[in-house]
């Protein structure tokens, strides 16, 4: 370290912290720390190590400075963020872009000067009074090619505990960096709070520079906008993924299994808020992550890899019948941060757990009773949508045994999914690599939800649910898309589902656990081993195998109208979507590559020559004959 930092360093260090952080001998490092050490002005700063004794002292801090409150049951705890901060802050988080650098039109960027100068300015003394704690991380397993350092200064202990359930530990592998800057910072302060949540609101700021790969979060506690390796990190991987040729994805990795014990590997991407827990977690399949994914060729083949190792999941509606699994562990004893939950008495409560509430108790808005109105006159529920709760996938008994394997696991198909309620069939197979991720991946479209501050409802662009965190121009990151399956021995098959099709009269058409027989088939697909029908726009189930799996699966007996009603092609409502995608690419993003456009207008012809044939909406029998 040089003489300078050490002199800085030593006035907040204790020596057993000070050796802790002299055991990783690199520079940036050490300027990183000596640097936010200076600018936020903590009484004293902690480095954790992989230690037990290091993590279990966090883990108790976190409930000494009542950020978390013990629960009931031994190993839970609730958190609170504050009733204006349940989400990510999409408006407030944004790209600090240096001069002449073109990171996409769709991006809420700022002038880095200026947007480093706003940030470390709202930093300065920001820890006075608080203790800052430095943690170390890889995203992705360790020591593998897939493996990125990356350490977080916080003066949060539940953000710090939050983080150690959802990586795996990093500090050894720091020390292996040797005097590499190959490695993502975090820095980020809960600011002033009162009551334990932060209460400078206006001032929340999540800036990511993606020059120094430095991400900046202050005025927040929600996980979202301050766990740096969630969202933050993955924008920053993108970048680094274009520059290496491989994939940074918003996705979830699954093991489905097949005839014989055999297990095909899947990634799936759905937006916030549209079943993807659900689905990494559906009874008898085995789960390797449920957010985010890293993906490369390996092989001939697509390989990929958990970028954590623990969920943050969406709590609402998981109850023993939705989500057995999950539910088993939320109520058995374990280490679970519960947030944004009602906490009576030490019991947790959320909407849609299947149990009959009790009419008071404490929620994130406080002292809460039911009717209870908020500020806007609205009835303040007793969970937040947005509720999560935060655990180690090594608690799960589904948990894939490959879950950390260096190589990752071999990938047999993608999914990608959204909240669609009048346009796409349940589940349909891409003719082809690129016609999957064209009209699948690209042209995804899905309703906002409860994740992101702001209206819910809204039919939005959400191609491969990555916009929120793209960091690379759309049509280079498209692009790169196509080029990733070019070449490979065994490309993935690409598949698209909608588990929110409804009815005329808007009512659902599927069941929550339809899902599960849709797994099936795709398993089967990868292989060859079912058939499926050529329509426009992909291959689909045929009924009677449906009809045999709805009853192995879910013994349940699927009728032919119940079929027709979900796989009945709605064409204009497809060729409305095909022309809304167009527009956006067309006059939004310049740089698709051409194979797009013919790709979009090979399936809008597909479909003119069907209607012609047989009208506007099309029974899947119909392809048959
Ligand atoms: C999501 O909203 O997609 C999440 C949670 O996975 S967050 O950490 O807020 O991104
Ligand atoms: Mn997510």
């Amino acid at each position: 370290m040089k003489k300078g930092h050490a002199k800085i360093i030593r006035l907040k260090l204790k020596e057993d912290d000070l050796h802790k952080l002299e055991k990783i001998p690199n520079p940036r490092l050490h300027r990183f720390v000596t640097d936010a050490v200076v600018l936020c002005n903590p009484d004293s700063v902690f480095v954790c190590t992989d230690s037990p004794a290091d993590i279990e002292y966090v883990r108790k801090r976190a409930v000494e400075t009542g950020e978390e409150k013990s629960l009931k049951m031994e190993g839970h705890t609730v958190h609170f963020d504050g009733y204006y901060d349940q989400a990510r802050d999409k408006a407030n988080t944004k790209y600090l872009v240096p001069r002449g650098l073109d990171l996409g039109t769709n991006i809420n960027a700022i002038d880095r000067k200026k947007g480093l100068a706003e940030i470390r300015g709202i930093l300065k003394n920001i820890m006075v009074g608080r203790e800052m704690i430095v943690r170390f991380f890889t995203l992705g397993p360790g020591n593998s090619i897939f493996s990125i350092s990356a350490v977080q200064l916080t003066d949060s202990a539940y953000v710090a505990h939050s983080e150690d359930l959802l990586y795996r530990p990093g500090y050894e592998q720091f020390k292996q960096l040797g005097e590499s800057d190959d490695f993502f910072a975090v820095l980020h302060s809960a600011g002033e709070t009162e009551n334990n949540v932060s209460i400078n609101i206006d001032q929340r700021r999540i800036y990511i520079d993606v020059e120094e790969e430095v991400v900046y979060s202050v005025n927040t506690q929600y996980a979202g906008n301050t766990v740096g390796f969630k969202k933050l990190s993955l924008r920053l991987t993108i970048r680094k993924a274009d520059r290496e040729s491989w994939l940074a994805e918003h996705m979830l990795v699954m093991g489905i299994r097949g005839p014989k014990d055999r297990i095909t590997y899947f990634t799936a991407a759905f937006p916030s808020f549209c079943g993807k827990t659900s689905t990494a977690m559906v009874p008898g399949e085995s789960i390797v992550g449920d957010d985010i994914a890293y993906l490369r060729r390996i092989s001939g083949r697509v390989h990929a890899v958990n970028v954590e190792s623990g969920i943050f999941g969406i709590i609402q509606d998981v109850n023993p019948d939705s989500d057995p699994t999950i539910w088993k562990l939320l109520t058995s004893p374990g280490e679970i941060i519960f947030s944004n939950v009602l906490d009576v008495d030490g019991m947790p409560y959320w909407v849609g757990d299947g149990r009959k509430h009790p009419e008071r108790g404490s929620n994130y808005a406080g002292a809460w009773y039911r009717g209870m109105k908020d500020k806007e006159g609205n009835e303040i529920a007793a969970s937040h949508k947005n509720a999560r709760y935060c655990v180690r996938l090594s608690n799960f008994p589904n948990l894939d045994k490959l879950a950390d394997d260096a190589k990752g696991v071999p990938i047999g198909g993608v999914v990608y999914g959204g909240r669609d309620g009048d346009t796409l069939v349940p589940v349909q197979e891409s003719f082809s690599w690129g016609h999957g991720v064209v009209t699948m991946g690209a042209s995804l479209e899905s309703e906002t939800t409860a994740a992101t501050l702001g209206q819910e409802g809204i039919r939005s662009f959400q191609p491969m649910s990555n916009l929120d965190f793209l960091s690379i121009p759309l049509g280079r990151y498209i692009q790169n898309h196509i080029m990733f399956g070019i070449g490979l021995q065994h490309p993935p098959a690409i598949f698209a589902v909608n588990y929110f099709l409804k009815d005329k009269k808007g009512k659902y058409l599927n069941g929550i656990k339809d899902k599960y027989v849709w797994l099936k088939w795709m398993e089967l697909r990868v292989h060859g081993d079912v058939p499926a029908i050529a329509t426009p726009t992909g291959f689909i189930p045929q009924f009677r195998d449906l009809a045999k799996f709805f009853k192995q699966v879910l013994d349940k007996d699927y009728s032919e109208k119940e079929y027709v009603e979900q796989f009945t092609l709605r064409i204009p409502e497809i060729l409305k979507k095909i022309i809304r995608i167009e527009k956006i690419y067309r006059t939004g993003i310049m740089d698709s590559p051409h194979i797009f456009y013919d790709i979009l207008h090979e399936q809008r012809q597909r479909l003119l020559e069907a209607r012609e044939k047989y009208g506007e909406y099309i029974s899947p029998f119909k392809f048959l004959e």
